[in-house]
């Protein structure tokens, strides 16, 4: 079974404005909507899309959950989330404009994860999850959360024995590097941290992730996004450039997430290497192709797999 892992969800309140933001201008508001905002419930939603069964948990506030609950159903996703009173579901704002070419992302910090409430996460949401499940960590706790806290969190992810895969950054992902790892999925400025050199293009990060073998010994497939001049996917001694799909850009918010769902399904089914790559890769365009920050057309994903080009490149 495949669990999301969100520890800071949100709801995304979606503005759409006429022109681009403009300061000192009064910004007219086209269309204004909410949708489910947090990774990992993203990648619930896009795994649910692709009938590959999966369970939403993670740790959110009481205030505001039902209306999550709500954008979440709306998917056909029942989220099964630690629930704590006295805090919020945190509000983002996605900020896009009718010509969809910039999208601006405004978050909260969100509530600081306790000791007390990861034990009760692990003793009821994850009780059953074990060796031969998945934990998708994706998105991170939120920034005010102390590492002696998610040191903590980790540490109980390894006694499930769950294999883990990480879409987190910073001084999370440099955590999440020293224990074992599945899968990763940064972008190129995330890698350049973890190997403290600016790479930008496939063969820069391809040179820099066999010279940094040891450092990235605990990952066992790696991915590295590279905004729209494609990414590249490390697995099994192989790596594999995938060109950017050719589409108009409505909204790009989610398109990491929904790209990571393809991996995770590429891989959980036992695809090729370069399919998992292309579906991924399929499913990052088709988000970006709508206005909103979850989901996808999955007919159009259908269409958009045999038009992404590939290449070996080591
Ligand atoms: O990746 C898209 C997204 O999940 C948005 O929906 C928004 O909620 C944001 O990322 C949250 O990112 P964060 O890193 O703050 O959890």
């Amino acid at each position: 079974m495949i669990y999301t892992i969100t520890l800071n969800p949100a709801i995304d309140n979606i503005i759409k404005i006429k022109d681009k933001l403009v300061s000192g201008r009064n910004n007219r508001i086209a269309k204004k909507y909410s949708d489910v905002g947090g990774k990992g419930t993203h990648v619930s939603i896009a795994l649910s899309l692709l009938n590959e069964p999966n369970i939403c948990t993670g740790i959110t506030g009481k205030t505001n959950y039902s209306q999550l609950s709500l954008l979440l159903e709306k998917y056909g996703i029942k989220g099964h989330f630690q629930v704590v009173v006295n805090q919020s579901v945190r509000q983002n704002f996605v900020i896009t404009n009718t010509e969809g070419n910039s999208s601006y992302l405004i978050t909260e910090y969100g509530f600081s994860l306790t000791k007390k409430v990861i034990d009760n996460l692990f003793d009821n949401e994850l009780l059953e999850m074990g060796k031969d499940d998945y934990a998708v960590i994706s998105g991170n706790p939120s920034l005010n959360t102390n590492m002696t806290t998610f040191k903590y969190f980790l540490k109980k992810l390894q006694d499930s024995q769950a294999k883990i895969i990480a879409d987190v950054s910073g001084k999370f992902l440099a955590e999440i590097l020293k224990t074992k790892v599945f899968l990763i999925k940064p972008n190129e400025f995330e890698f350049s941290e973890i190997v403290s050199k600016k790479v930008h293009t496939s063969d820069e990060c391809l040179k820099a992730y066999q010279e940094n073998k040891k450092l990235l010994e605990n990952v066992t497939n790696l991915a590295i996004t590279l905004g729209n001049r494609g990414s590249i996917l490390i697995a099994d001694g192989r790596a594999y450039y995938l060109n950017p799909a050719q589409i108009t850009t409505v909204n790009d918010t989610g398109s990491g997430d929904a790209y990571l769902s393809g991996l995770i399904y590429g891989f959980v089914r036992k695809m090729s290497l370069h399919r998992t790559g292309v579906l991924a890769t399929a499913l990052g365009a088709a988000k970006a192709e709508k206005n909103s920050s979850s989901g996808f057309d999955v007919n159009r994903v259908k269409e958009l797999v045999n038009e992404i080009k590939y290449k070996r490149i080591g």
